[in-house]
């Protein structure tokens, strides 16, 4: 019985959510042991957690494993604040599983995956050389996000997500589709509108800020300390910092302060002084300045309302002089009128 049906459906030519749901379902035995592979970021998270969900009572066990280190601390935050149960693929042994699942990802994409004999493959990205022989295969590259996908077959199956499941879904199409500021789908928007009553929002919003460490707060006062102002324009030098996106942290902070038309943050990380731009994008370009002051000396470059640039510190030619706000301001408004 289950051979006929996984026949039928291995095909992909699926009528409706529910034929593919149970196509998916008909590839799983009862003893089976599910490992789900994913490349972790929010709506691979989410994904791996529906379909956990989807397979509860239907298999033996399913653990989730992942071969990047999850470093973004709002991908962290989600993580951690919704106790998602994980494995590095590293420590897992791929073989003892009798069923693999690749989702929100192809075999293609990583070479650690490409190792592994999937059998079902579920995935939102464009389809690399397609020929894969999973014995389920759904990719809907039109798609914004996984989780949408995944939604329809939890919603096909007559499972109403938990909190803690929807929350993940609705944060990871929000990341997915840019707050559907990008590609997305009419579908997607029927998932979130659906996941809209169920998720918890605070924790949502929890996730998208939690982006800076409180060891990083101490950059802040630096920055403050060394703020130099004129012509409506910020000017800070930070110093050496641990990591660059801080910078970034920074700039967005004095990008809040009203009347000001430019600002510029830079720090060293490594042996690079890294630049960060920020204004109101309306005939200017950060982009643009960005190049006009370092294209020639490393990279440089952006949108309008916002760009970055990364210079080798050599390159710089400082001599024995350290770089101050005074330099960052002398650099910036060498080319502005
Ligand atoms: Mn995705």
């Amino acid at each position: 019985m289950a051979n006929k049906i996984y026949k039928k459906y291995r095909k992909g030519a699926w009528k409706s959510a529910r034929e593919r749901l149970h196509g998916f379902w008909a590839i799983f035995e009862k003893e089976d042991t599910v490992l789900i592979c994913i490349n972790a970021d929010p709506d691979a998270l989410a994904c791996a957690l529906a379909i956990k969900r989807l397979l509860r009572y239907r298999v033996k066990q399913v653990l989730i494993a992942h071969p990047n280190e999850i470093r973004r601390l709002n991908n962290v935050a989600m993580v951690e604040r919704l106790k998602i149960p994980l494995e590095r693929l590293g420590n897992v042994k791929v073989q003892e599983f009798s069923k693999k699942v690749i989702v929100d990802s192809q075999p293609t994409h990583l070479p650690v995956f490409e190792k592994i004999d999937f059998d079902a493959i579920i995935d939102h990205h464009p389809i690399v050389n397609g020929g894969y022989s999973a014995s389920f295969v759904d990719i809907r590259p039109e798609y914004g996000s996984c989780s949408t996908m995944l939604v329809e077959y939890l919603r096909a199956a007559n499972m109403k997500p938990s909190v803690a499941m929807a929350t993940a879904l609705f944060y990871a199409i929000k990341v997915d589709t840019q707050d559907f500021s990008q590609r997305a789908l009419l579908a997607d928007g029927i998932s979130f509108r659906y996941l809209f009553n169920i998720a918890n929002r605070n924790l949502v919003k929890k996730f998208e800020l939690a982006d800076m460490r409180r060891s990083e707060l101490k950059y802040f006062n630096i920055a403050l300390q060394n703020l130099k102002y004129s012509k409506a324009r910020l000017y800070t030098h930070v110093g050496r910092v641990r990591s660059p996106d801080i910078l970034v942290n920074i700039a967005d902070f004095l990008n809040h302060v009203d009347k000001i038309d430019w600002v510029f943050v830079s720090g060293i990380h490594g042996e690079r002084l890294v630049v960060i731009f920020r204004c109101d994008g309306y005939r200017k370009s950060a982009g643009k300045l960005a190049e006009r002051i370092f294209g020639a000396l490393g990279s440089a470059g952006g949108h309008k309302e916002s760009a970055r640039a990364e210079v080798p510190l050599k390159k710089l030619s400082l001599g024995d002089k350290e770089f101050t706000t005074n330099t960052l301001k002398r650099l910036a408004t060498r080319h502005m009128k």
